[in-house]
């Protein structure tokens, strides 16, 4: 047992689907013959009295009383998806953990990605730290990696976490703000918390507000160890790293998208494994092998701390793919429980105190959730055999045959492996000290990461740092609140705390609070992690079109996008058929848009391209939604493409002159600030496109080009994107 074949068969045994030759019945399975009338005496036309004999009625109605159960305390909007792990290289000077040595295997998984503060039905756009959670079903039980988006946490003790959480949640007495960490609260609860510095500071950067969960490195953030045959220990971090490259969205698109579409990522990721392009993540180690425990001038215990890459490199051992969606959210994504605590043999604890109390904590929520036999749902089943003498509880299934149910027994009946037998051994760890409420000191230092971070990112990032905290600190109204956190800044970053704190109204600090240590490291700017080839896989892209354009540049396009893997979108004045200029609406079909512009907003996309059309330019340009779809693609830091008449479309929408357009005599596409036309585009210029996906007069290529590097950052920091 334990190949993907093997979960999907174990999944598919408990799977129903209605289908024509499906018949409705109870529960118990007795056919139904109306389930649309209560069971009534009538007189005649006259309706009378329902009946509480029916107990067909009263059977539906009980079950939808009960459909609900209590979403997670924490974590509770989320979605996932079904994939497989595959270990490239073994690790086994490090572990003996068959997954992670036996490079032959392909272990089935499920990750349910998340956010944190929000309830289940809150949007998926929202600024927030997301849930990274896998479980691998492997050949010798479930490993759970429930990490997170961000490589550290807010607090280094897990007896903290109630209290980040209440502080974060929505605040008590009027339940405001939803799945928001901008109130009083929640900056109350960072200033009181030194050592929630640095997690603050990439909760404001960009990773709080991912473009997709497809482009999002997942973190297991706390420290494991891993045990090789020889019996030696190593530390461990787990990451995973996207194909995609990691990317954000802008604040304001961000903000605009939690309204229009409070469903993106989930789409997003749904749309994904649909069209085949199916998202994949190197999964990585940092290892330390026990004896340098005490190497660091940071404690490798505490998940505040990051393990600087260049003094840790990543290792990349394997790989993670997700290619399924689920059959049902409820039954999968809903009810999958994952517990820090569950490891398979090779992989083990460490002594950190945030990671010792989740393990408490995992496997006693899932029964307040779920209730006690929670282990036995399909998602949550693991593939190997589950042979114990635990018993009973609400809602068990397992039918437990034979005598005895307690070990040892007189039969000798289902004994404790042996280590020959794959048991989990107990790494034989030597522990000794005084028992008090307190850590080490060097859990003390709570900036220097904080400053690493910070110092590591590009100006860009920098500047989203700023503008998140300006946000969040001006959505407190208690002056307490944003003055103490201003001046917490200039531990960090001087020209930070002053920009907040002119920003906010909070005093503006005249000096940094500690000295500035100006290192930085590997592995923290999300720039680095543009994709390495430009690609294009699975982004969209809004092909806007009115009565009148031009079907071979549309075409042309089109077909190139399909190509590279791209997902082009049709959006129209309207979603009955347009018409090119060269057809005929009394004989031709037209093209039936995907959606109309007041449908899908330029939030959903990135990058639009218009092709031209006399007409079809005439009527965009007299349309308010069509040219605020431009300038807000621009100041999104969108690629943006138009061809032929469209180029007088960017003319108006844009207006800026830094902005060089294509001119008529161009035959070349220009370039610039991520606008790419080509004002001449006859069709010799466009010709190659669809075969070669490039060329065209360096239309499409430079096009390309710019969607795969995510965004015109020079719209940014030239100040252009703000101005349209
Ligand atoms: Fe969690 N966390 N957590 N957490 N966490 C939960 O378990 C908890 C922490 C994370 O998609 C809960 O099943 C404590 C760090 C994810 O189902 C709960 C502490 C990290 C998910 C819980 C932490 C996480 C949860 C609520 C401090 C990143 C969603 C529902 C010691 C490494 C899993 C549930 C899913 C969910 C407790 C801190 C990640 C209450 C006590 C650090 C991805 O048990």
């Amino acid at each position: 047992m334990g190949s993907t074949k093997d979960k999907n068969a174990q999944l598919a045994s408990n799977m129903v689907e209605p289908n024509q030759n499906t018949r409705i019945t109870t529960d118990f399975g007795t056919k139904q013959n109306s389930t649309d009338d209560w069971l009534r005496v009538n007189n005649g036309d006259q309706i009378g009295p329902g009946l509480l004999e029916d107990g067909f009625a009263r059977e539906k109605i009980h079950r939808f009383d009960h459909e609900r159960i209590p979403e997670r305390a924490v974590h509770a909007r989320g979605t996932g998806a079904f994939g497989t792990f595959k270990l490239l290289e073994s690790a086994e000077d490090v572990t003996h953990a068959g997954i992670l040595t036996d490079t032959s295997r392909e272990t089935p998984l499920f990750l349910r990605f998340s956010t944190v503060l929000g309830s289940r039905g809150s949007a998926d756009t929202v600024r927030d730290v997301r849930g990274f959670a896998v479980k691998f079903y492997t050949e010798e039980g479930n490993w759970d990696i429930v990490g997170n988006n961000i490589p550290v946490f807010f607090i280094q003790d897990a007896i903290k976490f109630p209290d980040i959480i209440h502080a974060g949640k929505p605040e008590p007495h009027n339940e405001v703000p939803q799945a928001q960490s901008a109130h009083n609260n929640f900056w109350d609860f960072i200033f009181m918390h030194s050592e929630a510095t640095h997690m603050a500071m990439w909760a404001m950067s960009d990773r709080a507000i991912p473009r997709s969960y497809r482009m999002m490195q997942g973190f297991g953030v706390n420290t494991f160890t891993l045990i090789n045959a020889k019996g030696e220990r190593h530390f461990v971090k787990f990451h995973f790293t996207p194909e995609l490259g990691v990317h954000s969205l802008v604040w304001d698109e961000a903000l605009k998208l939690a309204g229009q579409d409070p469903d993106f990522h989930r789409k997003d990721l749904i749309e994904a494994i649909d069209n085949g392009v199916f998202p994949k993540w190197k999964f990585g180690i940092q290892t330390i092998p026990e004896s340098n425990e005490h190497d660091f001038d940071f404690d490798i215990l505490d998940a505040t701390k990051v393990w600087p890459e260049d003094l840790i490199p990543v290792r990349y051992i394997g790989e993670i793919e997700l290619n399924r969606n689920v059959d049902e959210f409820f039954t999968q994504t809903e009810q999958v429980a994952f517990c820090t605590g569950h490891i398979v043999p090779g992989i083990g604890f460490s002594d950190d105190p945030l990671l010792q109390g989740r393990n408490f904590s995992y496997f006693d929520t899932q029964l307040s959730r779920l209730g006690v036999n929670w282990q036995e749902l399909p998602i949550n089943k693991p593939v190997c055999p589950v042979m114990n003498f635990n018993r009973d509880g609400a809602m068990r299934h397992t039918i437990s045959k034979g005598k005895v149910n307690y070990w040892p027994n007189r039969f000798e009946a289902q004994p404790p492996a042996t280590e020959e037998e794959g048991a989990y051994i107990d790494y034989p760890q030597k522990v000794q000290g005084i028992k008090e409420r307190a850590k080490s000191v060097k859990f003390k230092d709570h900036i220097s990461q904080a400053q690493l971070f910070y110092n590591s990112l590009s100006e860009v990032e920098k500047s989203h740092v700023q503008a998140a905290l300006c946000f969040e600190l001006d959505h407190c109204d208690e002056p307490v609140v944003y003055e103490r956190m201003s001046q917490r800044l200039a531990d960090i970053d001087l020209t930070l705390a002053q920009t907040v704190a002119n920003m906010v109204g909070g005093p503006v600090p005249q000096q940094l609070g500690r000295a500035n240590h100006c290192r930085t490291s590997k592995g923290l700017s999300q720039l680095e992690f543009i994709d390495e080839k430009p690609r294009i896989d699975s982004r969209r892209v809004a092909i806007i079109i009115a009565d009148g354009f031009d079907a071979f540049e549309f075409n042309a396009v089109y077909e190139a996008l399909k190509i590279l893997k791209a997902t082009p979108i049709v959006i129209g004045t309207r979603r009955s058929p347009i018409f090119a200029a060269d057809q005929n609406p009394s004989t031709d079909k037209g093209i039936v848009p995907d959606h109309h512009l007041e449908g899908q907003r330029s939030t959903m996309f990135d990058a639009i391209f218009i092709p031209g059309g006399e007409e079809s330019i005439k009527t965009l340009s007299n349309n308010g939604r069509a040219l605020h779809y431009v300038r807000e693609a621009f100041g999104h830091l969108k690629a943006i493409g138009a061809t032929g008449e469209a180029v007088h479309l960017l003319e108006k929408a844009i207006q800026l002159p830094g902005v060089m357009l294509s001119t008529a005599n161009d035959t070349e596409a220009v370039e610039s600030y991520g606008v790419v036309t080509l004002k001449n585009a006859h069709p010799e210029s466009l010709k190659e496109i669809v075969t070669v996906a490039k060329s065209a007069k360096g239309f499409l290529e430079r096009f390309v080009y710019v969607m795969s590097q995510h965004r015109c950052w020079q719209r940014e920091l030239d100040g252009l994107s703000t101005m349209v």
